[in-house]
């Protein structure tokens, strides 16, 4: 399929709210072993349980290298939901490498393919090389054979944005204005790439997002909408928490803000769970074990916002917490049309992300 060199908005696309109808759901096969601890195979448990999870609700195609494929179709056999393909990639996090679906609203789908650079390039990236996973939203862009737009010089990941399909994006000064992604571009440059990719109107900066999230502050580990004017922050009273302050920063501007609407934003409050970090007795060779200046282990960046919807379904991490809980009861009661079901999400964790970042959802057109 062709590339496009007019942009979505021009076209007629917008990308549409996580709620809405979806075809299937897109994730990657865990093999790294500078990101998953043991050879991969905890992290292989995890994303099967997840993969089964959505399956339950709808089709599910998983991306495994030429060397991992026969090892992940055995581990993911007998759903019929579930397809795995070999797809080369660097790593899992198919929210940030892989295409943000839009669509037309009259039967066309179309992929944008943002540029990426694993979290910062040369400049505090992740892991070098990020060639293979700079490829895989061309990919799945020629298998579903949907036209695409190529953002040349722009850096985005998924998990930077949130919208709710009414042209509001939510999203984090942390990551979008950090140098290591679009230095030469100003803020209204960069709203300018969101309004027309995206066809969004009302782009609300939060100024940050979790405490030590490896990405910069992705907006999908903290704060999304739930439907339109309503949206769901992760939350702490505990003033020692170095997210005390990022999360009061947020409900101010949150409060503060309109929608593309006009409305005032519903905010709900999600807790986040007891402090987590990588512990070599407990998580064994385990990555991020680096003692902090204090000499504590490093702090993870759990969160229950890292959720994904699918068709009917809620997807969310558990951390064998007290709060998991009240996480997966604030979820049913601001989701009642939908079944929560909530899947260990601590060895995810240990790789740098979550539920939300390992997944990407394909619209029905
Ligand atoms: O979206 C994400 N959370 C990506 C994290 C990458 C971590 C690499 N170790």
């Amino acid at each position: 399929m062709s590339v496009r060199a007019s942009k979505p908005r021009a076209d007629g696309f917008f990308m549409p709210p996580e709620w809405a109808p979806q075809t299937q759901i897109w994730t990657l096969w865990p093999e790294r072993p500078d990101s998953w601890r043991d050879g991969a195979l905890p992290a292989q448990a995890a994303f099967v349980a997840v993969i089964r999870a959505i399956a339950r609700f709808g089709p599910v195609t998983v991306g495994a290298s030429q060397t991992q494929f026969q090892n992940a179709s055995q581990q993911l056999a007998g759903d019929a939901n579930i397809r795995v393909i070999e797809l080369s990639n660097d790593d899992v996090w198919m929210r940030d490498c892989g295409p943000t679906f839009v669509i037309d609203g009259k039967g066309q789908l179309a992929a944008v393919d943002w540029e990426f650079n694993a979290w910062g390039g040369h400049e505090g990236g992740l892991y070098p090389s990020w060639d293979l996973d700079n490829q895989v939203a061309q990919k799945v862009a020629q298998l579903e054979r949907v036209r695409r737009y190529t953002t040349p010089g722009f850096v985005l990941e998924g998990g930077s944005i949130h919208v709710d399909g009414e042209g509001t994006l939510l999203t984090t000064a942390e990551c979008l204005l950090h140098p290591n992604r679009n230095p030469h571009l100003s803020q209204a440059e960069i709203e300018h790439y969101l309004r027309d990719y995206l066809a969004v109107d009302t782009i609300i900066w939060l100024p940050e997002g979790m405490y030590n999230d490896e990405t910069n502050g992705h907006i999908d580990n903290f704060c999304c909408f739930v439907r339109p004017g309503e949206v769901l922050l992760c939350w702490t009273d505990d003033e020692t928490d170095p997210n005390y302050s990022r999360c009061r920063s947020a409900l101010e501007v949150l409060e503060r803000s309109r929608d593309a609407r006009g409305r005032e934003l519903v905010v709900h409050r999600m807790p986040i769970p007891a402090p987590q970090y990588a512990i070599l007795e407990r998580d064994g060779g385990a990555l991020g074990q680096v003692p902090d200046e204090n000499g504590q282990p490093e702090r993870l960046a759990a969160s229950y916002v890292n959720f994904l919807i699918v068709n009917g379904g809620i997807i969310v991490p558990g951390f064998d917490d007290p709060q998991d809980r009240s996480a997966r009861e604030l979820l049913a009661t601001l989701f009642p049309e939908h079944e929560v079901v909530m899947v260990p999400g601590r060895e995810i964790l240990l790789g740098g992300g979550n539920i939300h970042c390992v997944t990407q959802q394909q619209p029905s057109p």
